[in-house]
């Protein structure tokens, strides 16, 4: 097998090529190779060597596949150190991004040059981790200690020009890695620098106080997370000792939560929010055009979609029922973009050119009539899509993809309004739009695969994280979060408070419990539901209908300053109204419930044990294909928290009988709500988790 890495000499100059696609990640043949590499250099009569990749980046980390095995030597640390102990000068060459390994690769070496818009970073919190081969030791020799620790506790990716502010690189070049390689492995000849090991280099003093501010705002950033601050004192008190036991200190650090269920789970949120846009049924089917798109309705959903679309570079036209409606919409469009100008993202001069020459609006259908795909993002009532839909059918061009933004109707009743079903898709959007990153894909029965390629081709156009779902009331998303809120109303009605729910549920890591996202949302969105759900629902049902005595009283949630929490000036993120309470009594004595207390531990079982089982039908159904399209719908879309991997990982991580179990207790005295999925069970008696269903 010929190795990802090769040495080659041009004269003076000795070039070490890295070629391991798609991203270069240091696997065990990168890192022999390296080792290799670096003693032909060594042995050889070049002065000075070139580091550089080739492909779309220079490398972007450690083989993140590698993690969970048995370690393969040479390990990525000593690698590095082989390349700083160097006594010839090496010039590593960054293009694309240098991530996590991979810039540590670049800190071993000892000159630096970015390529224009390279970035650099190390994301390695983003997997549960802290940096593991010398970035929390050099880093903060080379640019101090704050600088270092915001870089690695933020994962954030640091453009050319900060880098070059920071000392992080010695030049920035707009030469192919190559040509900027050998052009400053010339001046290093031509102006004998030495060779510069950042391991020797001192910490610049710095202010306990900054440090202190950091671990702050890290700590109530990342609650529940275990290796940001760990990385901090890592590098705190490695960088107090000389570099080889910081190092020590560092490498035992890295092990360590290399055995976390913090990391196993982040790790499978990585891949899985990639394998979800691996589908075989996309496989050698191209999609439709995707140059002009259609929305329709203009009010937060169809602007954030408007918006998303526009920034992407795709050009809209929005229709809304009158030109007044079409003149608010393009205001609303306007201020998201000024409002994008104003925090840094959006040049004015490019909002200006999206709003005069990309985005059109207009009360009249036929602008429609060229778009490629239309969205309708209307009133989620099933008489006005069909509306649009009819209206649709008729001024759109032949083969233009018809994509409805329900969030729980029915795809086949909408797409059967048309005389062409093969072109109708579900496109269920998050709101705001243009932030939030889950898409969730709904295929109706008649949905053409070139359809559904189209609905990728979109979501990746818009950096969104697809996920194909069947049709059923809610989909894979909605659904799952009808029962679990369920479960959580129940708790409520037996004598758990709102905000006891809430608060367990946020300690266990969600980013808002339950009945926060409510008042978010809208206390008239759950009210509309029940009312929808009211005439066919089971008399075995269960329900808490206190959101319905706030929904009168006109407490819509944040929108109206009250909801189950009163928002303010003192609070503007709320604070517990105590008359929800009573009012919640009320429903409890009306119902002949005597209340009870619950532990914040078993709020989280009942609730957790909710939302698998349901995620267990879900998958049984063929609703969602896999139990990885669940996991990457929760964490995308609800705030699930991202270092439990998802609600399926984490009843893989429990155990599919601590849930299974109970479920079976809860079904004593409701057996109705709590009907086992029979995937569980399945799963169970075959001795398998549902890992093994993401597999292939
Ligand atoms: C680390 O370095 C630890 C060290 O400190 C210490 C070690 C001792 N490994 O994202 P894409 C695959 S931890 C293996 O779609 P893009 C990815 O799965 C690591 N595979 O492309 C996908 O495969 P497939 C720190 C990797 O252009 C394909 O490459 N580094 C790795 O949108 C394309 O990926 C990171 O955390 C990897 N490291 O984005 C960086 N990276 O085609 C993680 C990617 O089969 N990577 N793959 O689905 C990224 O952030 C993005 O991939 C990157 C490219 C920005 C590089």
């Amino acid at each position: 097998m010929t190795s990802p890495v090769r040495y080659e000499a041009h004269g003076e100059i000795g070039v070490i090529r890295v070629n391991n696609p798609p991203v270069n990640a240091t696997s065990a043949a990168v890192r022999q190779g390296l080792v290799a590499a670096a003693d032909e250099f060594a042995a050889s009569s070049q002065k000075v060597a070139v580091l550089v990749a080739e492909g779309r980046t220079f490398i972007a980390g450690a083989d993140i596949k590698e993690f969970g095995k048995t370690p393969v030597e040479p390990h990525l640390p000593d690698v590095i150190d082989h390349i700083e102990t160097l006594d010839k000068p090496v010039v590593c060459v960054i293009h694309g991004t240098a991530l996590g390994g991979g810039f540590e690769v670049a800190l071993g070496s000892h000159y630096r040059v970015a390529v224009k818009g390279a970035r650099i970073g190390l994301p390695e919190v983003n997997l549960g981790l802290i940096p593991g081969a010398g970035g929390t030791q050099r880093l903060p020799r080379l640019v101090g200690m704050i600088a270092a620790c915001e870089i690695f506790t933020s994962a954030r990716q640091v453009g050319t020009d900060e880098c070059l502010s920071l000392g992080i690189v010695d030049a920035i070049s707009d030469k192919s890695p190559l040509d900027a390689g050998l052009e400053f492995a010339a001046k290093v000849l031509a102006e004998g620098l030495p060779v510069r090991r950042v391991s020797e280099m001192p910490v610049a003093p710095y202010e306990q106080s900054a440090l202190e501010a950091l671990k702050a705002k890290v700590a109530a950033k990342q609650k529940g997370h275990v290796c940001h601050l760990r990385g901090i004192d890592v590098a705190v008190e490695g960088t107090k000792r000389p570099f080889s036991e910081g190092r020590q200190i560092e490498r035992q650090a890295f092990w360590d939560l290399m055995q976390t269920p913090q990391r196993a789970a982040m790790i499978h949120a990585f891949f899985s929010e990639r394998a979800v846009a691996s589908l075989p049924e996309l496989k050698g089917i191209p999609p439709r055009a995707l140059a002009h798109i259609g929305v329709i309705g203009g009010g937060t959903m169809g602007g954030g979609i408007a918006v998303s679309c526009l920034l992407s570079g795709l050009r809209v036209t929005l229709i809304e029922r009158d030109a007044e409606a079409a003149q608010k919409a393009r205001d609303g469009i306007a201020k998201t973009l000024a409002d994008s100008v104003k925090r840094g993202k959006l040049k004015a001069e490019k909002r200006d050119a999206l709003l005069a020459d990309a985005l059109t609006t207009s009360d009249d259908y036929n602008a429609l009539s060229d778009a490629d795909l239309v969205i309708e993002a209307v009133f989620e009532s099933m008489d006005v899509k069909k509306d649009v839909f009819t209206k649709l059918d008729a001024v759109c061009k032949p083969g233009a993809v018809l994509a409805s933004n329900t969030s729980y109707l029915d795809v086949d009743e909408i797409a059967a309004m048309t005389s062409r079903p093969q072109d109708v898709i579900g496109l269920h959007f998050f709101s705001p739009a243009h932030v939030m990153k889950l898409l969730e894909i709904v295929v109706a029965a008649k949905t053409a695969p070139d359809v559904v390629a189209t609905g990728f081709a979109l979501a990746k156009a818009l950096k969104k994280v697809p996920v194909r779902a069947g049709v059923c009331d809610g989909f894979i998303g909605n659904r799952i979060l009808k029962t679990y809120r369920t479960a959580g109303d129940h708790m409520v009605l037996e004598g758990a408070s709102p905000f006891q729910v809430d608060k367990a549920l946020e300690d266990f890591g969600f980013a808002m419990g339950p009945y926060a996202v409510a008042d978010l949302a809208g206390i008239d969105i759950g009210y509309l539901t029940r009312k929808r759900l009211a005439p066919t629902r089971d008399p075995r049902e269960r329900f808490g209908d206190w959101g319905d005595v706030l929904y009168e009283k006109g407490r819509l949630g944040r929108k109206t300053g009250h909801g189950h929490y009163i928002y303010d000036a003192q609070s503007p993120k709320g604070r517990p109204d105590p008359e929800v309470l009573d009012i919640i009594a009320e429903e409890r004595a009306r119902k002949g419930i005597t209340p009870r207390d619950f532990t914040d531990a078993e709020i989280v079982e009942r609730y957790m044990a909710s939302m698998i089982n349901e995620g267990a039908k879900v998958v049984g159904e063929g609703i969602a294909l896999r139990p990885l399209d669940v996991d990457v719908t929760k964490l995308a879309g609800y705030g699930f928290p991202r270092f439990r991997g998802g609600p399926l990982h984490y009843a893989d991580q429990i155990g599919l009988d601590t849930v299974l179990a109970t479920i079976t207790e809860q079904a004593k005295s409701d057996d109705f709500f709590w009907q086992p999925a029979p995937l569980i069970q399945q799963l169970i008696n075959e001795g398998r988790n549902f890992a093994s269903l993401n597999q292939g």
